[in-house]
């Protein structure tokens, strides 16, 4: 009989997840993570991650952030780490933008509560923000950040507090199915162990685990900028100062977050676009060139003047986008009786973390997941191309 019931591939913001709750419901897990603990070459670190609940990527995800708060806020009981700081949030830019349109589609569909704020009461409100007179913002109170470093080391916690069996710095350099589907073998550089089903979540590691997914995921370079604005943090303290997502009239957004890290952390920005240099997990650049500081400030000086300020320094991440910016999750189109997926989180993924990893157990484990995830399937890129060939 295999060793382990489950494998789990990654343990990244998702992984950490899944393993933690596999290991909850009563599973022998065993975890696999080819660097250290909540550690900074992947997607899951740089402080602090947006959460918010009226959505403007599509209303379908909203069940999933309600689950997803109640998750946080139960990681955060057991495992007696603080990782979320709600500090309120806006969604800004012209009201028929999608960044502004889609947040209140999300919240009018499920009654979310929320206040729309003309540009004059963005203004007397958060006096650091300067939109201008034709913007206007969705404000949440229930939006803020989440700490992605501590989000996985508590998931980790609770996954061994639970009987999980972790592995670090062991990076997988294969998998098989075993015969007859029994399950499946992995191999590291040291070992190879079996399980019933293997769990991947390989974050920007994705092309390499699972070349034979048939979904088109991009891996690209993205970079998180620290600012100490003109001033002083005063203003952006996190009593005063709201995370945000502003869409500018072209269409690009800008995001950033209170000054969490106190007086001398600075205040993080960062764009929220899908245009990064394309990358792998070894060959993207970590260095950050004077230009794009450049081009960050300039962006934040016609938002929030005093922001730009200093700029302090840089760390660089990576997306993996789909090109619908939809995730994938589900089982393994081509081994869908040992192997279940989640991949492809397009850069805003990380808020789902825990009820991701409620959903990798519920697959895993029961071969059907009770929360909305149709709009994840795996086989829908598939789908497309079949039906463009038919057409072209
Ligand atoms: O998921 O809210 C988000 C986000 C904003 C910028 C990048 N991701």
């Amino acid at each position: 009989a295999p060793t382990y019931d489950v494998i789990v591939l990654g343990l990244g913001g998702m992984g950490s997840a899944a393993v933690q709750h596999l290991a909850e419901r009563g599973a022998r897990v065993l975890g696999l993570e080819r660097f250290g603990p909540a550690h900074a070459h992947g997607s899951s670190h740089g402080g602090s991650r947006i959460t918010r609940q009226s959505y403007f990527e599509d209303p379908a995800y909203v069940p999933l952030l309600l689950r997803a708060y109640e998750l946080y806020d139960r990681v955060e009981r057991d495992s007696g780490r603080e990782i979320a700081l709600l500090c309120g949030g806006m969604m800004v830019g012209r009201p028929e933008c999608r960044t502004v349109a889609g947040a209140v589609r999300s919240a009018r569909q499920w009654g979310l509560p929320h206040e729309m704020l003309d540009a004059r009461e963005i203004r007397r409100r958060f006096p650091t923000m300067h939109p201008h007179d034709d913007e206007v913002a969705l404000y949440e109170a229930r939006a803020g950040l989440l700490r992605p470093e501590t989000t996985v080391a508590a998931h980790l916690q609770l996954a061994a507090q639970a009987g999980a069996e972790l592995r670090f710095e062991e990076p997988v350099t294969g998998w098989e199915e075993l015969a007859g589907g029994r399950g499946v073998r992995v191999h590291t550089a040291e070992n190879s162990c079996t399980a019933g089903h293997l769990v991947i979540c390989p974050g920007a590691w994705a092309p390499g685990l699972l070349a034979d997914l048939g979904v088109p995921i991009r891996i690209e370079r993205q970079v998180m900028y620290w600012f100490a604005p003109e001033g002083g943090t005063e203003p952006y303290l996190p009593r005063r100062q709201p995370v945000f997502v502003w869409e500018e009239a072209d269409g690009v957004q800008v995001y950033g977050f209170p000054a969490i890290d106190g007086p001398s952390g600075g205040v993080k920005v960062a764009f929220f676009r899908k245009n990064g240099a394309p990358c792998t997990p070894d060959t993207i650049d970590r260095a950050v060139a004077p230009a794009e500081a450049e081009e960050m400030a300039a962006a934040m000086r016609r938002v929030t003047p005093t922001l730009p300020g200093t700029f302090l320094r840089a760390v660089t991440c990576m997306y993996s986008t789909t090109p619908d910016e939809h995730f994938v999750i589900g089982r393994h189109p081509a081994h869908p009786g040992t192997t279940t997926v989640a991949c492809g989180f397009s850069g805003h993924g990380f808020k789902f973390a825990p009820v991701v990893g409620e959903i990798m157990a519920d697959l895993a484990l029961d071969g059907r997941t009770a929360h909305p995830i149709g709009l994840f399937d795996p086989h829908r890129f598939a789908a497309a191309a079949t039906t463009e060939a038919a057409v072209g």
